[in-house]
């Protein structure tokens, strides 16, 4: 069992040399959502202060594809794939046309999520506002920090192409490892965590807060002398601990 913990902050206001005006700052930000391995990643766009009439834009995610994919969302009416949904408050009456894929480069192990959208009439926006979201869901495999790497590829205010390739954000998602067994919490099973649920039945060590589920090798009834017991019989390879 995985659980994702990261957050992605926006580290790059982007700004533009081709326009005198300032550009938007576009971000993404991630949350977990328990039990799923999953992080949301809302797109959102910040206006410069006076304000902005955002007609479309192309922003590309490049991912590793060995420990995040991108959760689709169904399909649209051509039978495409849906990996991204707009924010239904976003440009609802704009007339837009909203679409969503994915480039694969295996052999680096990096793929693009490309989100588009392209409106009739421009969405005006005064402050922080989603556009759009992506939801990555972790391979149960994974562990570490998944690079998500964004970029503006184009974006078009009142109909005009006013910013390219300008990178918007950087950011991970941290993908915590949950090993069960390991109720020392130092990224193993071994004797020591054994030791430690002994002792802490005896009142003799106390298991930090957060190493309290993993205590429990077992995965039922707490924290009992059984779960020592696992941990030594996984040890000596006579039984498995559960995920
Ligand atoms: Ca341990
Ligand atoms: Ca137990």
């Amino acid at each position: 069992m995985k659980k994702i913990i990261g957050v992605l902050t926006a580290v790059f206001a982007a700004a533009l040399m081709a326009v005198s005006v300032q550009a938007a700052e576009y971000s993404v930000g991630a949350s977990s959502v328990d039990g799923q391995n999953q992080a949301t990643v809302p797109v959102s766009i910040t206006p410069d202060s006076g304000g902005e009439n955002v007609s479309g834009y192309i922003i590309q995610i490049k991912y590793d594809p060995t420990k995040v994919e991108p959760v689709t969302k169904g399909t649209d009416s051509l039978n495409n794939v849906i990996y991204a949904e707009a924010d239904p408050g976003f440009g609802e009456d704009a007339d837009a046309v909203f679409v969503s894929g994915v480039i694969e480069n295996t052999a680096y192990n990096q793929n693009t999520l490309i989100v588009a959208w392209a409106s009739a009439k421009p969405v005006p926006v005064q402050e922080k506002t989603n556009m759009a979201e992506v939801t990555f869901q972790a391979d149960d495999n994974a562990t570490g920090s998944v690079d998500l790497a964004v970029t503006v590829v184009q974006a078009t205010k009142d109909g005009e192409t006013v910013e390219q390739n300008v990178q918007a954000a950087n950011g991970e998602i941290d993908i915590a490892s949950f090993l069960r067994g390991d109720a020392n919490g130092n990224g193993e099973v071994e004797l020591s965590d054994a030791n430690m649920i002994i002792q802490s039945l005896i009142g003799k060590a106390q298991i930090e807060p957060e190493n309290m589920d993993k205590a429990d090798a077992n995965g039922k009834d707490g924290i009992e002398l059984s779960d020592a017991n696992l941990v030594i019989q996984s040890l000596i390879g006579k039984a498995t601990i559960p995920n």
